[in-house]
C-alpha cells in the first residue's frame, strides 16, 4: 500500500453548550482532520490539539507544522504506509503526540478499509458496545449543573463526570450526590490542585466517587502517589500518562489505581495499546477519555475502547451532546441501555460528509 496523497484541514465547530474546565471556558473547538489516500481508498484521522495550549503544549498550529514538515514526509517521501512502521519512525521526533496520532489513525483507518474489516477487529477488540458516560463542565451555578445532570441521566447516561476546580468542588459533588445516591459519579480537576490542597481533596472521599481524575498537574507522578496513599477514592491519571513508560512508573510508585487512555495524548494507537497492556498486566482498569472530538475522532475512540481492559465507562457521548451537526452521517447515538455501538463497517465504520467538513474548514493543504 503506497500513500499517494495526504490532506490536512483545519476546522472550527461550535459546541451546542459551552465547555468549562479548570483550564477555562470554550464555546467551540479548532482541530485538524487528516485524510490519507491510497489506491482509490482513503482513511481519516483527527488531531485533538486545540487552538491554545491549555490541556497540553500542542496547538493546532504546532501540529500543522510538525505534520507538514516532519510526519507527512515519512509517509510520502520515505514510502512508509503501515501504521506500526510509521509509529516507529515517528518516535525519532520528540513530543507532539497529538500530531503523530492524527496521521497514525488515518493510516489505521486506511489499512482496515483495505482489509475490509472494522478497526476494532484489526485491533483485537472484544466488545460490540461501549459503556459510556458524559463529562459535564463547570456551570455558572449549582442549580444549572443539577439541571444538566438530570437531563443527561434522562437521556440514558449511566455515569456522570463533573469538572472541578478550587471553589467548585466539594459542595458541587455533594449536591449532585444528594440528588443521585446510586449513580456512578467521578470528578476531573485537570491538574488544578497541589499537595497543599490535600485536606480539601480528601473530603471528596465521603461521596463514593468511582475515581478522581488528575488532581495535580501533568508530570507530577510523585505528589499523586503521596495523595493516593491517603485517599480512599481511586486516583485516575489523564494528562500525566504520556505513554507506556509513564504508565508503568505511575503504577510502580502508586500514583493512581486507574488510567484514562486518550490516543492523542499518547501519540497513536500503537502506544495506546502498550499503555492498555501494561495496565492489564498490573490488574489496573482503563477507560477511554475524550477531547470533545468530532464523529471522526469519536469513531476511532469507539474502536479503541473495544479492547478487553477498557473496564470503566468511557467519555464518549452521542453526537448531539457536542455538536448541532456532526461531521458524520448518521451521527453517533446512545443506545437505551447506556452504551454506544462499535461501528461494524470497514475502517472507522462511519461516514464523514465532505460538504460539512468543507463548511467548517478554515484552512486546507494537500501534500503529494
Ligand atoms: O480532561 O478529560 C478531559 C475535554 C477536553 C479536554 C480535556 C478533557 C475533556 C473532557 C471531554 O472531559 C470528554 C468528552 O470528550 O466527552
Ligand atoms: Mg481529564
Amino acid at each position: 500500500m503506497k500513500i499517494e496523497r495526504v490532506e490536512l484541514a483545519l476546522l472550527y465547530l461550535p459546541y451546542v453548550h459551552f465547555f468549562e474546565t479548570s483550564l477555562g471556558r470554550e464555546e467551540g473547538r479548532e482541530f485538524i482532520i487528516v485524510k490519507a489516500y491510497s489506491e482509490g481508498l482513503y482513511g481519516y484521522g483527527e488531531v485533538v490539539a486545540s487552538e491554545a495550549p491549555f490541556y497540553s503544549y500542542e496547538t493546532t498550529s504546532t501540529a500543522w507544522h510538525v505534520l507538514s514538515k516532519f510526519l507527512i514526509p515519512l509517509v510520502l517521501q520515505q514510502g512508509i504506509s503501515r501504521p506500526e512502521d510509521y509509529a516507529w519512525e515517528a518516535r525519532r521526533f520528540r513530543g507532539h503526540p497529538m500530531a503523530k496520532a492524527g496521521l497514525e489513525l488515518a493510516l489505521w483507518d486506511l489499512q482496515a478499509k483495505k482489509a475490509g474489516v472494522p478497526l476494532a477487529r484489526m485491533y483485537g477488540g472484544t466488545r460490540e458496545a461501549i459503556d459510556v458516560g458524559v463529562s459535564l463542565g463547570i456551570e455558572d451555578s449549582i442549580p444549572e449543573l443539577l439541571e444538566r445532570v438530570e437531563y443527561f441521566i434522562g437521556e440514558g447516561y449511566r455515569r456522570i463526570k463533573l469538572k472541578i476546580k478550587p471553589g467548585w468542588d466539594v459542595e458541587v459533588v455533594k449536591r449532585v450526590r444528594e440528588d443521585h445516591p446510586e449513580m456512578l459519579l467521578q470528578a476531573d480537576a485537570n491538574g488544578a490542585y497541589s499537595l497543599k490542597d490535600k485536606g480539601g481533596l480528601m473530603m471528596l472521599d465521603a461521596f463514593d466517587l468511582l475515581l478522581l481524575e488528575q488532581p495535580f498537574p501533568p508530570y507530577d507522578l510523585w505528589d499523586h502517589s503521596r495523595l493516593q496513599k491517603e485517599m480512599s477514592t481511586p486516583i485516575c491519571l489523564d494528562e500525566s500518562i504520556i505513554g507506556e513508560d509513564t504508565a508503568r512508573q505511575a503504577l510502580e510508585i502508586g500514583s493512581c489505581r486507574v488510567i484514562n487512555i486518550k490516543v492523542g495524548r499518547v501519540g497513536g494507537f500503537v502506544e495506546a495499546r502498550k499503555v492498555h497492556d501494561v495496565c492489564r498486566r498490573a490488574g489496573i482498569p482503563v477507560w477511554c477519555g475524550g477531547m470533545l472530538e468530532s464523529g471522526i475522532g469519536r469513531a476511532h475512540n469507539l474502536h479503541i475502547a473495544s479492547l478487553p481492559n477498557f473496564k470503566l465507562p468511557s467519555d464518549l457521548s452521542a453526537s448531539k451532546r457536542y455538536y448541532r451537526e456532526d461531521l458524520i452521517d448518521p451521527p453517533i447515538e446512545l443506545e437505551r441501555d447506556g452504551t454506544i455501538k462499535v461501528p461494524e463497517e470497514p475502517g472507522i465504520g462511519v461516514h464523514p460528509v465532505e460538504a460539512r467538513i468543507k463548511r467548517a474548514t478554515l484552512r486546507e493543504e494537500s501534500f503529494s
